[in-house]
């Protein structure tokens, strides 16, 4: 099999949103009650199939957003062809940091294809932020997409990597003129 659709995908957003449950929901099926933080940087790849595309293999970059790991950062969106940004719809803060995020993305690349993900859409009683509020803000912000999403019911998982894919590869193609 071959993959000339191979994409790095960096997972953004502030330590705790619930980047490395996404991930792991994604890549292995499973919610785990307790993550460990994240040190660093952590790798995996996962081969998907998306509708229209065909083979697509991901290379998801699980950023530990831990402020004393900020200085990684711009060494870690180097050759990114997309990322989603999280924050957790339990705490308006982590939202609030998008603007931190985006500058060093944009500095990147400023046509980087960028989706803005809601975390923890399970935890209703504690929800912080209203749907309305985070599309303005994606929108505002230039943000290719907005989803809701939940690592520990499954909702959205894999429909958000696969909308990230199709427009990581439009973009790709984009680039390649
Ligand atoms: P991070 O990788 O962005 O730092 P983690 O975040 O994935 O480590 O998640 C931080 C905490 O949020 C974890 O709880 C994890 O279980 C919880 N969490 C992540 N995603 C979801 C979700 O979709 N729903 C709910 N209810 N909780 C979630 P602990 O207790 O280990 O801190
Ligand atoms: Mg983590």
């Amino acid at each position: 099999m071959s993959y000339e659709k191979t994409f790095k995908l960096v997972i953004a957003g502030d330590g705790g949103v619930g980047k490395t449950s996404l991930t792991n929901k994604f890549i292995t099926g499973v919610f785990t009650d307790s993550t460990k933080i994240t040190i660093g940087v952590e790798f995996f790849v996962k081969d998907i199939k998306v509708e229209t595309l065909g083979n697509v293999r991901l290379q998801i970059w699980d950023f530990g957003g831990e402020e004393r790991f900020r200085f990684l950062l711009p060494t870690y969106v180097k050759g990114a062809n997309g990322v989603l940004f999280l924050f957790s719809l339990t705490d308006m803060v982590t939202l609030a940091h998008l603007d931190d995020w985006m500058s060093i993305l944009k500095a990147y690349d400023p046509h980087l294809p960028i989706m803005l993900v809601g975390a923890k859409s399970d935890l209703k009683h504690l929800r912080k932020v209203q749907t309305h509020e985070a599309i303005d803000i994606a929108k505002s912000r230039g943000c290719k997409g907005y989803v809701e999403v939940s690592a520990k019911t499954g909702e959205n998982v894999h429909s958000t990597f696969e909308t990230i894919s199709k427009l990581m590869w439009k973009h790709l193609q984009k680039q390649q003129g």
